[in-house]
């Protein structure tokens, strides 16, 4: 029997089809990375292909995705749809190569920008060698779970999907036992999965998991390339991200980020000059991310600033702009000027 869950309590559990896989002693002897319960993907075999993270707005997949990566290649936060873009993250490793597509949150549109998003969400399953359901750990299996699974259903038949229950280390064991349980009366699944990006708990078991569905193929992509989204792509999701810290309501989601221009400063090889227009819906929203006498928007500069020169290993000058796009989550001819 394949299936293994936390206390030692035995496999039969969960029942049914769903297995949940844990690896209760951690980095045990012997357990080589793809060593886990007897299910090894071989070593003279090489594979490759395609993951995608779906789940309701923050589940937690973007970290995941991080922490999967071992590197910062998607933005996270507390505001739920942090995730615009289908980000591909990649996993490096000596049997396979695993591209992780993060994509966001899957919710009920109220915007074109939240249509547009899961539309990207649906397009990016057909594309996908298997799927990872997240569903938070500290949050009850509800409605929103049921939503996707239904979507999820009908694509199941041709791609796998595994149940990844995510941030254990928020609740007791129980409970992160009982959620399973719970996850996998939604749908079936090809294997169930407790994970914590936080701890790096089971973050291998899942990674092998991953892999073991994918085909027999060749590297995609060349040694060390974690990601393949354009460079400033990453810079204004970094100042997005840092703009977004602090923030309530509604404007996490009025928030977008754009680099204008981005130049090696003239008699200088250590300094990059970066020019970027945070844009928001209103000037009420202006006001605030700019904050009193400008004391907000320079902190989120900072914050970003130290970000993107790691990122760029060169130090950068970060000029800062807010716009007003009114209403530009609803309007066509803004949201494409957006990239959306
Ligand atoms: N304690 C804990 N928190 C986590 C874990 N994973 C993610 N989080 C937190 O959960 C929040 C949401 O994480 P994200 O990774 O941005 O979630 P997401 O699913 O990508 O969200 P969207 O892009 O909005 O759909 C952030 O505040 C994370 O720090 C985890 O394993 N443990
Ligand atoms: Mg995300």
């Amino acid at each position: 029997m394949k299936s293994r869950i936390p206390d030692g309590r035995g496999s039969g559990v969960l029942g049914g089809t769903g297995r949940a896989v844990v690896r209760t002693v951690p980095g045990a002897p012997g357990r080589g990375r793809s060593g886990h319960n007897g299910s090894v993907t071989s070593s003279d075999v090489h594979r490759s292909g395609f993951a995608c993270f779906v789940g309701r707005p923050n589940a937690g997949k973007s970290t995941l995705t991080n922490r999967l990566v071992g590197s910062k290649v998607a933005i996270t936060s507390s505001k739920p749809q942090t995730t615009r873009h289908a980000i591909r993250g990649i996993v490096h490793r000596p049997d396979a190569q695993l591209i992780i597509v993060d994509t966001p949150g899957l919710h009920r549109p109220r915007t074109l920008l939240g249509k547009r998003l899961n539309d990207l969400v649906y397009e990016t399953w057909s594309e996908v060698d298997v799927v990872g359901f997240c569903v938070p750990a500290d949050q009850k299996v509800g409605p929103g779970d049921r939503f996707i699974a239904e979507q999820l259903k009908k694509v199941s038949r041709r791609t796998p999907v595994l149940g990844v229950v995510t941030k254990t280390d928020l609740v007791p064991k129980e409970q992160v036992a009982q959620q399973l349980l719970d996850l996998q009366q939604v749908m079936d699944f090809a294997d169930l999965v407790p994970v914590s990006a936080k701890d790096s708990y089971q973050v291998d078991v899942l990674s092998d998991l991953l892999v073991q569905q994918l085909p027999e193929g060749p590297q995609l992509y060349p040694d060390g390339e974690l990601t393949d989204e354009p460079e400033t792509t990453l810079i204004a999701e970094l100042i997005r991200e840092a703009a977004l810290e602090g923030v309530r309501d509604e404007l996490p989601h009025s928030l977008a980020v754009t680099i204008e221009e981005m130049i090696p400063r003239e008699d200088r090889d250590d300094l990059i000059d970066v020019h970027a227009v945070v844009y928001v819906e209103r000037s009420s929203q202006k006001s605030i991310v700019i904050g009193k006498g400008g004391e907000r928007l320079r902190a989120v500069g900072t914050q970003a600033r130290k970000h993107i020169q790691a990122l760029l290993g060169s130090k950068i000058y970060l000029d800062l702009h807010v716009k007003v796009a009114k209403d530009w989550q609803r309007d066509p001819r803004q949201l494409r000027k957006l990239g959306f």
